[in-house]
């Protein structure tokens, strides 16, 4: 059965990385355009879990020579997430595979959030001339912010999927129904979803068996 391969599989998976750590990043809390934290060091392993608030924010990982612009080479793209009130129902979740610095921002352009200095740094290499005083500086002179045309390089994850509940994780591939086209920046309407739908399931059961895990350590 492919629900219990895939979770037998997420449980082997934890267990060889049981010392990573999940990093919780609020993305606009209280209003401001900025991330919190947004100087963060992480091992390998470690996943960065994106947690959404109002308005309509996105993260992007972005290189230091092009601010508010998509990493030339890799990366990965949340698609914009409009949140009304509270914290967005859905997480993005990226796990970091090396130690080398990079950038992250809002490619939300009402309001130019990364020109703004919407954005942040992971194991910036603070002795050096790349910094995140230096990207944000470079961001005030960007016309405007751009991402990647397609959600990719983390998980969308449900915030509301309880961890002790498989039934509940298949749900989430209703929940989109748009094309998996992000729009440029512009507007608070959301186009970035469906298609993720079984990327979703996937990593509902996978959610689903961290919560087993848990429970079992
Ligand atoms: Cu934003």
């Amino acid at each position: 059965m492919r629900a219990t391969s895939l979770a037998s599989a997420a449980i082997v998976a934890l267990a060889s990385q049981a010392s990573a750590e999940t990093i919780k990043v609020d993305v606009g809390p209280n209003g401001q355009f900025a991330f919190k934290p947004n100087n963060i060091k992480a091992r390998i392993g470690d996943v960065l879990s994106f947690n959404f608030h109002p308005l309509n924010h996105s993260v992007v990982m972005g290189d230091f020579a092009n601010p508010c612009a998509p990493a030339k080479t890799g990366g990965f793209f949340s698609g914009f997430m409009p949140v009304s009130s509270g914290v967005g129902s859905q997480t993005f979740e990226v796990t970091v595979n090396n130690t080398d610095p990079f950038f992250f921002y809002c490619a939300q352009n009402t309001f130019s959030h990364c020109i703004s200095g919407m954005s942040g740094v992971v194991n910036e290499d603070s002795s050096g001339k790349n910094t995140l005083d230096a990207y944000q500086s470079a961001a005030q002179n960007v016309k405007s912010a751009s991402n990647p045309d397609n959600v990719f390089g983390g998980r969308l994850v449900s915030s509301d999927t309880s961890p002790t509940s498989t039934s509940a994780a298949p749900a989430s591939t209703t929940s989109c129904t748009t094309s998996n086209k992000a729009p440029n920046g512009n507007g608070y309407k959301r186009d970035t979803c469906s298609g993720a739908g079984s990327v979703q399931a996937s990593f509902g059961i996978v959610a689903a068996a961290l919560g087993m895990a848990m429970l079992l350590s």
